[in-house]
């Protein structure tokens, strides 16, 4: 198997090699990590791109001159390793004054405080070239329906928003957003709960154009959905801005395991999805493959490059098996016996109106138990594909 390379633009946040293991019942397991020594390490791993919060780089109350230092060291080591920075995103969940919301607080103050610092942090995003702005609005919900009117959060939301993609466009930047949806934790209900809901709410939006969506696959799959459909959704709707990859085991907590370490299956499909699910057989998505994992808190800092190399060797392998299983006679053949091809024939022929339809003798007397009594051949055709994910073929 081929290792990593800057052209499969895989990509890590700060958070995530940092995360030091402090969880609800424990403290720190790990030492803290110096955001340049992540840059190199990360460089020597293969990865294209590091991403970060605000809050990653400098401390939430960092005088300008300190902002700087920080920012000036970041850089002087993306410049010694050539690694570049695609997507920045604003912290609005961990410092206590977020505890009831951002930019959905109840308390106005709040709001502005927090528009301020994502709009700060734009401009940080803008001086280092990324491309996308993520946010994700962890603390952007409630514990206790009447605690929050989610009507006037929407519309706080958006007003948000909108006033973000103006800016961007007032100052030219080459900024687009992407929404993160997440279904709850740290609140109990988050806004924007999945993507659908991310999605539906975009369709509001002022600049709609520049707004699209970040889904990570716990993030789904902790609502029990299936991430595949919800990023094959999110393509079709033009709106997979960035991509947030990760393991999740089940409708439980959110555990950030490594790529793959979770539903097996369906990190096939998705990998499969993404590398060929564009027009004949291309990609779908040409982003970042962005790794938002947490190095588990048993692992120490050699424990922590182990996870990282595994996201991206997981990708690169899924990628192999999904090109042998393109490649198969037999898959092609049983995606012919599953009429999966057909789907994209529509269902009316060129400007034919429902009178023609409703007059169409074959529709009419169509054989329904000859089509009730077909078999499909599904069960063979996810055979094959668990056989070529195992390498048993
Ligand atoms: C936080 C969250 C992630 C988001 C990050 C972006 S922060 O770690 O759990 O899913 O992608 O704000
Ligand atoms: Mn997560
Ligand atoms: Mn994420």
């Amino acid at each position: 198997m081929r290792q990593p390379t800057r052209a499969d633009k895989f990509s890590f946040g700060l958070w995530t090699v940092g995360w030091r293991g402090v969880d609800p019942f424990g403290a720190a397991t790990r030492p803290a990590l110096e955001p340049a020594e992540a840059v190199h390490r990360l460089a020597e791993l293969g990865a294209y791109g590091i991403t970060f919060h605000d809050d990653d780089l400098f401390p939430i109350d960092a005088t300008e001159t300190q902002r700087r230092a920080h920012i000036d060291r970041f850089r002087a080591a993306l410049t010694e390793t050539g690694l570049v920075v695609p997507m920045v995103t604003t912290n609005l969940f961990s410092h206590p004054v977020f505890k009831e919301g951002g930019l959905t607080a109840n308390d106005r103050g709040i709001r502005r405080f927090a528009l301020h610092k994502v709009l700060r942090n734009i401009e940080l995003a803008a001086e280092l070239g990324a491309r996308t702005f993520v946010m994700w609005g962890g603390r952007e919900g409630s514990e206790y329906d009447s605690a929050k009117d989610v009507r006037a959060a929407l519309d706080r939301y958006r007003e948000s928003l909108d006033l973000l993609t103006r800016f961007v466009l007032d100052r030219g930047y080459d900024i687009r957003f992407a929404l993160e949806p997440k279904p709850n934790e740290p609140r109990g209900d988050i806004l924007l709960p999945t993507v659908g809901h991310a999605l539906a709410f975009i369709a509001t939006l002022e600049h709609e154009e520049l707004v699209g969506v970040n889904p990570e696959v716990g993030h789904e799959q902790m609502a029990g959905l299936n991430f595949t459909h919800g990023i094959a959704q999110a393509l079709w709707h033009g709106k997979l801005f960035h991509i947030d990859l990760n393991g999740q085991r089940g409708i439980k907590y959110d555990q950030d395991l490594v790529f793959a370490h979770g539903d097996l299956m369906n990190a096939f499909s998705l990998v499969d999805l993404l590398e060929h699910g564009g027009p004949n057989d291309s990609p779908a998505y040409d982003g970042p493959r962005h790794f938002d994992f947490k190095p588990s808190r048993t692992e120490n800092i050699d424990g922590v490059w182990e996870s990282a190399a595994a996201n991206m060797r997981n990708y690169l392998l899924l990628a192999d098996r999904a090109r042998a299983f393109r490649a198969d006679p037999a898959v092609r053949e049983a995606l012919d016996t599953a009429g999966v091809g057909e789907l994209r024939t529509p269902t009316l022929r060129p400007g034919e109106s429902y009178d023609e339809l409703l007059g169409d003798q074959a529709a009419a007397h169509f054989d329904i138990e000859k089509a009730g009594d077909r078999g499909h051949g599904l069960v063979r055709l996810n055979q094959l594909a668990l056989e070529h994910l195992i390498g048993a073929r």
